[in-house]
């Protein structure tokens, strides 16, 4: 099973600003714990501030992967690009979103990329990875 988590804009800063929203871990820490708790999963990770390079990333994994898990950052609620990059692809692709997006100001309350995806997870913290991957678990 090879799933590609894709991580957008600032998600670099994880672990290293605004612990009270996104909590204290790195990504790359969080991803240790995920290769653990998943011994069977082949995770490709990929984090871009650049909106062209996760749309290529996304063409790239979206036809040799089995699950894609998706946190555009500030990208899903602006991006037509990243739209339709997910609806031109094969894989199924899951949302996250580590804060509650409908918590938040108003212009995160839309999303215009979760209609081209199977789902969204979003508010369950680092969390909403582990069960993003569990979705695509046979
Ligand atoms: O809650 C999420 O996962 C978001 O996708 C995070 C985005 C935000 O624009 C979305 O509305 C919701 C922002 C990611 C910024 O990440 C940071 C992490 C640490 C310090 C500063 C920013």
């Amino acid at each position: 099973m090879k799933i590609a988590i894709i991580n957008g804009p600032n998600l670099n800063l994880l672990g290293k600003r605004e612990p009270e929203v996104y909590g204290s871990q790195t990504f790359e820490m969080y991803l240790e714990e995920l290769r653990k708790e998943f011994p069977d999963v082949a995770f490709d990770y990929f984090q871009s501030n650049v909106e062209g390079e996760l749309v290529n990333f996304i063409h790239d994994s979206g036809f040799t992967h089995d699950g894609i898990i998706l946190n555009g950052g500030a990208y899903t609620h602006t991006s037509v690009a990243i739209r339709d990059a997910i609806a031109g692809i094969r894989t199924r692709v899951v949302e996250v979103h580590i804060s509650n997006i409908y918590a938040r100001e108003e212009f995160r309350h839309t999303s215009l990329t979760a209609a081209k995806a199977v789902g969204v997870i979003t508010g369950l913290g680092m969390k909403g990875y582990a069960l993003a991957v569990r979705f695509f678990l046979p």
